[in-house]
């Protein structure tokens, strides 16, 4: 069995203080450094939202949108987010207490500015693959527990497409290692990932048995 942890977004942007701050967004970052000191896991993956300052996702781009409204991208509803996680700013960093050392692989996301990518897998569009797939697969993982930001977009994207893409891999979302954006879309994204048969954990679990 070859265990891997997939953190998603534990960025500056999705922290108080970020541009698309997920409330608690920052308490993740214990949870993630417990579980990668605990020696559970063979392989830990880090994703990185990257999005170039014109990424076509930003209510910025789309004059007349407001943040937080759904609009429209290369033809596709698409939620208008406001700027966050600019290549090479502040924002678009880890935050600074995430144990860089134990990351084995960083997978950036979202550069496409005519596509958003939540999933750090592939594009929303499902057209154009990150690699992550093809990299846990090829390193033979059997195992994939997923935690981060933000639990009803990137997390749920990425559950659910490791549950699509990797056949065969117990996937399961670390429950107290995730926040998201809007309550009500959190308990439909949990609904949603155990429906396509992710496994709900607590970090407690893993740490019990390692
Ligand atoms: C995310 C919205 C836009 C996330 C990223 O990490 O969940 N959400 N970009
Ligand atoms: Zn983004």
């Amino acid at each position: 069995m070859t265990k891997a942890l997939l953190l998603i977004d534990i960025q500056n942007g999705f922290c108080p203080g970020g541009n698309l701050p997920v409330a608690e967004g920052d308490q993740v970052v214990a949870v993630a450094n417990a579980l990668m000191e605990s020696g559970h896991y063979d392989l830990v993956v880090a994703s990185q939202d990257w999005h170039p300052a014109n990424h076509g996702s930003f209510a910025s781009q789309h004059p007349g949108r407001k943040m937080f409204e759904l609009g429209e991208l290369s033809g596709k509803p698409q939620m208008m987010w406001p700027d966050h996680c600019i290549q090479g700013t502040d924002d678009a960093e880890f935050h600074p207490d995430l144990d860089l050392a134990r990351i084995d692989h960083i997978q950036k996301k979202g550069l496409n500015p005519e596509v958003d990518s939540y999933s750090a897998f592939r594009d929303n569009d499902q057209a154009a693959l990150t690699g992550l797939s093809d990299w846990l697969k090829d390193k033979g993982v059997t195992q994939l527990d997923v935690m981060g930001l933000a639990t009803d977009y990137c997390v749920k994207f990425s559950v659910i497409d490791a549950l699509e893409m990797l056949p065969g891999v117990e996937v399961r979302l670390v429950a107290d290692g995730s926040r998201g954006i809007d309550p009500q879309t959190v308990q439909a994204a949990l609904s949603d990932m155990q429906a396509h048969g992710a496994r709900l954990i607590t970090s407690a679990s893993v740490l019990g048995n390692a």
